[in-house]
Order: structure tokens, then C-alpha cells, then sequence
């Protein structure tokens, strides 16, 4: 019997990049708590086979391919969802990009690029959600933070500075939405075994680092974001707001 304060029964959540990686590990994780998916990335043949995935995992899930940088397709897609009366209950803003530069040799086209996609995106899907989230008087956003929403790393300057902005949005969401019966928090990964993140898993002096630098002494699963996300899609989060939750192996806590 599933524990009411982290039971989703009857909700739905829009997981935006969930196809793969991170996103595709927290949609599951939903599911397997109750929640109904909306799965989300651009490619809707991707979207449509981590549908079927999911469907035949037992987890109920359903398509919603959109780019998230178009704000035509967001609105597009929350019209969409209020004209077959879908209700978006729980949002996670996941998806993201990265690009690793040196900021003297990065064109600004690149980092509108992933100011774009990492945080713009947030803002414009939790303000959709929002307005109907508000209507109801209740509904949960996630964004995906970062290590970078708190500590820069070299050459990484777009990707920190939007996650560093993620945190700020989290807060300016709880500033303006808790009174409606929003909780809006934040999910900060370490170092995650990704896809994004494979030029650094196969880099041994990187992988060195981060197994150093991080107490837990190893890279993080995409999986390991699955509790923090089930909590704060959840009543038992029902009176946190604003907050980042590093799941990072106390990499943040320590030098
Ligand atoms: C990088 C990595 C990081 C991690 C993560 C850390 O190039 O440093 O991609 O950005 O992915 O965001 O929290």
C-alpha cells in the first residue's frame, strides 16, 4: 500500500525532455508512484517509442512532442492538453542542453542557445502550467537545477549561468504562486551518468576528479533523482517552497 504522502494516483505530470536520460529516469519514477505521463521531447518518433517503453513497463504514458524553445508549440501544446481535458498537475522543467566552451571563443548565438533551451523554457511551460495550476488551486513544478545553479565550472558559462538562474526562477515561482497552492522546488544532479555528460565519464582525468571531489567517491545514477522527484511531486511536500535539493553525493556540501 502506497504511503498517501507520496502517493500520485490520479495525477499528471508533464516531464519535459523525458525521451532519455535524466527526464526519461523521473518520468518512470512518477509513474511507478501513480502519476499518468506526458512524455516530452522534439522528436516525436523518440517521444512515440519511450511511450511504447513505458506503456508495455505497465506505466501509463502519453505523447506530448514539442520544442520546448518554441513558445508557439508550448502554447500550442497547453491548448492541446485543455481541449482533450488533460490537467497538468506536476510539472518537471528537465529539459536542457549543454555546450562546453571557453567563454573568449563562444559565440553569443551559442549561449542564447542554451539560455534558451535550460531556462527560458522553464519559465515560459511554468507559466502555462501556472495559469491553470492557479484555476485549480493546487499543482507541483520541478525544475532541474544543477551543481552550476551554486558553483561555476570552467567553460561551462552558459549552462551555469541559466541553472544558476533555474534556482532564482524556483524562488521568484514560490514568491508569486504558494498562495495558490503551488509549491515550486528545485532538483540540483551532480555528476549523473548521461548521455550529456559521456565526453566527461570518458575523460580520465575527469572522471578522476569527480570521484575525488565527491564524498560519495562515484559518479551519480539517473535513477538516484527518482526519490527527490516522487517528494516533491507529492503531498509531502505540500509545504516546501522555493527550495533546491542537491542530489550529488555531497559534492556541494564539501572542498
Ligand atoms: C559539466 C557537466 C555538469 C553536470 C551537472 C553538474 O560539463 O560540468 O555537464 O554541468 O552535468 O550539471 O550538476
Amino acid at each position: 500500500m502506497t504511503n498517501p504522502l507520496f502517493d500520485l494516483t490520479g495525477r499528471t505530470a508533464l516531464v519535459t525532455g523525458s525521451s532519455r536520460g535524466l527526464g526519461r529516469a523521473m518520468a518512470e519514477g512518477l509513474a511507478a508512484a501513480g502519476a499518468s505521463i506526458l512524455v516530452n521531447g522534439t522528436d516525436p518518433a523518440r517521444v512515440g517509442a519511450a511511450v511504447q517503453e513505458m506503456r508495455q513497463a505497465g506505466f501509463e504514458a502519453n505523447p506530448a512532442a514539442f520544442d520546448v524553445t518554441s513558445e508557439e508549440q508550448v502554447v500550442n501544446a497547453f491548448a492541446g492538453f485543455d481541449a482533450s481535458g488533460v490537467t497538468v498537475d506536476i510539472l518537471v522543467n528537465n529539459a536542457g542542453i549543454q555546450f562546453r566552451k571557453p567563454m573568449v571563443e563562444l559565440a553569443t548565438a551559442d549561449w542564447q542557445r542554451v539560455i534558451d533551451t535550460n531556462l527560458t523554457s522553464a519559465f515560459v511551460i511554468g507559466r502555462e502550467a501556472a495559469k491553470r495550476m492557479i484555476a485549480r488551486g493546487h499543482g507541483k513544478i520541478i525544475n532541474i537545477g544543477s551543481l552550476t545553479s551554486a558553483l561555476a565550472r570552467a567553460t561551462v558559462a552558459p549552462y551555469t549561468v541559466a541553472k544558476g538562474g533555474i534556482k532564482m526562477l524556483t524562488q521568484a515561482m514560490a514568491a508569486e504562486w504558494a498562495e495558490h497552492g503551488i509549491q515550486a522546488n528545485a532538483i540540483g544532479p551532480g555528476y549523473m551518468l548521461t548521455d550529456m555528460n559521456q565526453a566527461l565519464i570518458d575523460n580520465p582525468a575527469f572522471d578522476a576528479w569527480v570521484k575525488n571531489r565527491t564524498p560519495s567517491k562515484r559518479w551519480g545514477r539517473p535513477d538516484e533523482l527518482i526519490g527527490t522527484a516522487v517528494f516533491l511531486a507529492a503531498p509531502a511536500s505540500n509545504y516546501i517552497n522555493g527550495q533546491i535539493i542537491y542530489v550529488d553525493g555531497g559534492m556541494i556540501s564539501v572542498l
